[in-house]
Parts: structure tokens; sequence; C-alpha cells
């Protein structure tokens, strides 16, 4: 179906900025409207969000008197999010296949916020270094990036939980995280307590990218009605992906990150994705951007053969 890009150029949920240069830097720069000419993939530029956009709205949410501590920018993602939501929901609704280009991964809070009006019971897949699953009692650093898939599953501050009025957007066991090797000790409890299927980098090494990949693709199959890709780039090696605000050792190989893009494009179950991290002000030339652009590519579709 018809790819409808959204450009959210939002770097205020993360601790580092300029990952609000990602959209414009994959589309343009790294030759992302380029790729979908050549798969002959049929794309719009559906809308953009980013500060521009929600200037003004930003506060009248909130009582500044009443902001909640370590929440850093909490009116401003809010703003975000709604907006977000807004966008993508309208994209699905119109049968499109949503693209969201981060942007940092605090989005992922307004992205699934629109799918959720669309999916009773969504799948996630979650590539990251991180699980994301932070709260405001919880977080080391107040960076709202580092809460998102908790928020999204109902954890957290409540005007984000409740945004758009459901709540939970997701449900834990149509969660899948992939990548994860930094994680917080409260990260690690909530991600054991709610049986959140987590393949760990240690994981990956012992199965393989490719059965984590059959066996999350199997489960989404069998109980979801829809599957959004949240790819957060970090998820891949800093050899790899060194244009990010938060890289970890120890990721994702090229060609497994390639390989799991493939074979989610090979099952056919991604209905929406999502591209966040790319910080273009942090890359080495193009590396990182043009990573991000091919693994699109191979989500949508890209062969070597
Ligand atoms: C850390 C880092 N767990 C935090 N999180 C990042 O601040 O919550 N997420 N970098 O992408
Ligand atoms: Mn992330
Ligand atoms: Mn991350
Ligand atoms: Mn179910």
């Amino acid at each position: 179906s018809r790819v409808a890009i959204i450009k959210v150029p939002f770097d205020l949920g993360a601790g580092t900025r300029g990952a609000s240069l990602g959209p414009d830097c994959l589309l343009q720069e790294a030759g992302l409207t380029d790729k979908l000419n050549s798969l002959f993939v049929p794309y719009e530029i559906a809308g953009e969000v980013g500060v521009p956009a929600i200037a003004g709205t930003a506060t009248e949410a909130f009582d500044p008197a009443q902001l909640p501590p370590n929440l850093k920018h909490i009116a401003e993602v809010y703003a975000m999010s709604d907006s977000l939501a807004e966008h993508v929901s309208a994209a699905a609704a119109s049968g499109a296949f949503p693209l969201v280009l981060g942007g940092d991964h605090s989005i992922a809070i307004g992205t699934i916020a629109g799918l959720a009006e669309h999916y009773a019971n969504m799948g996630v897949i979650w590539f990251d270094a991180h699980s994301d699953m932070n709260t405001e009692h919880t977080s080391p650093s107040g960076n709202i990036h580092g809460m998102s898939l908790g928020i999204s599953l109902g954890r957290g501050y409540e005007p984000l939980t409740k945004l758009r009025g459901i709540c939970p957007k997701i449900k834990p066991e149509h969660v899948a995280i992939i990548g994860a090797r930094s994680l917080d000790p409260d990260e690690k409890q909530f991600i054991r307590s709610l049986g959140v299927a987590c393949y760990t980098m240690h994981d990956i090494d012992r199965m393989g990218i490719a059965k984590v990949m059959d066996e999350v693709i199997r489960r989404m199959q069998r109980e979801t009605d829809g599957v959004h890709i949240s790819f957060d780039i970090d998820s891949v090696d800093p050899r790899e992906a060194p244009g990010t605000g938060t890289p970890v050792k120890g990721g994702l190989s090229y060609r497994e990150a390639h390989l799991a893009m493939e074979l989610l494009y090979q099952s056919g179950i991604a209905t929406s994705a999502e591209l966040v991290e790319v910080n273009p002000s942090l890359d080495q030339g193009l590396k990182t951007a043009t990573l991000a652009v091919e693994l699109i590519g191979s989500l949508l579709g890209d062969q070597i053969l």
C-alpha cells in the first residue's frame, strides 16, 4: 500500500540535541526518496510535526507551577505527541502505511497513540539497545525518550499514558524488544513482572537473529491485528551507527539488522514503522543516516537478488 511519511523533527525528549535534523537528512541527503522511487513504492509526505508546529500549544495543557519533576520538556513532548497521534491516525484511516521519521524515541508515544485508535491488539517490535520503560520516578536522566514504551504500556505520567483516551495503548504480550543491552534496574524488574518478550544481545548471540525473528513473527501472526516496527537506530552496533545520542557497544551487526528487516518484509506483518534517534550532527558523514535509509528499504522490499 501507499507509504504516508510523517516527519517529526523533534529532539527535546533526548539528552542530546540534533535528532531533529533526522527527517530531512534521511529524505534528502541520505536518499530515502530516491530509494522509495527505485523500489516503486508509492509514497507521500503526509505531515510534519515539530517544535514550530507545536509552538504556543506546548504550555496550554500544563500549569507551569504544576509541572512534574524529572520529565524534561514535558509540555513540548505532550504537544508533539498529541499532534503526531492525529497525523498517524489520519494516515492509518486512509489505508496507508504510516512511516514516521524521527526525531528522538519519545515520538513513539504519539505514533502508538495514533495507531491504537485503529488496532485493538497491535503488536509492537521495538528494536533498541534500551527498553525505554522508565517513569519519572525511575529515570536516571528525566529524558522522556527513555520512557516511551513504558508509557504506551500504561505505565508512567498520566497525561501521557491517557493521551487521546485509550489506556494502555498496547498489551505486554504483544510487545517484543530486540537488541537490548542497556537496561536500568527498574526496567529489568518491569520487563520480568509483565512478561514482556525481550530478546537481549545475549539471546541474539545464542539463537541467531533469524530464529529470533521467526519466533516473534509467528507470535505476532497468531496474536495481533497489526504490527508496528519501532526502530531505534542505536539497536545497531556503534561501528555501523555512530550517529546517535546514546550509543552502546555490542549491538546488532549490519547484516543482522538487515536480515531482521528482510524477514519482516517477507512475512508481510508490518502495518506501520518509525525510524528514530539518527542524529546527523553526531554522524560520521552520512554513515548512520544511509544505514537508516537502507534498513527502511529492506523493510519495504529491497532485496539483494
Ligand atoms: C536511559 C537511557 N535508560 C534513560 N535511555 C535511552 O535515560 O532512561 N533510551 N537512551 O533510548
Ligand atoms: Mn529508544
Ligand atoms: Mn535506544
Ligand atoms: Mn492477545
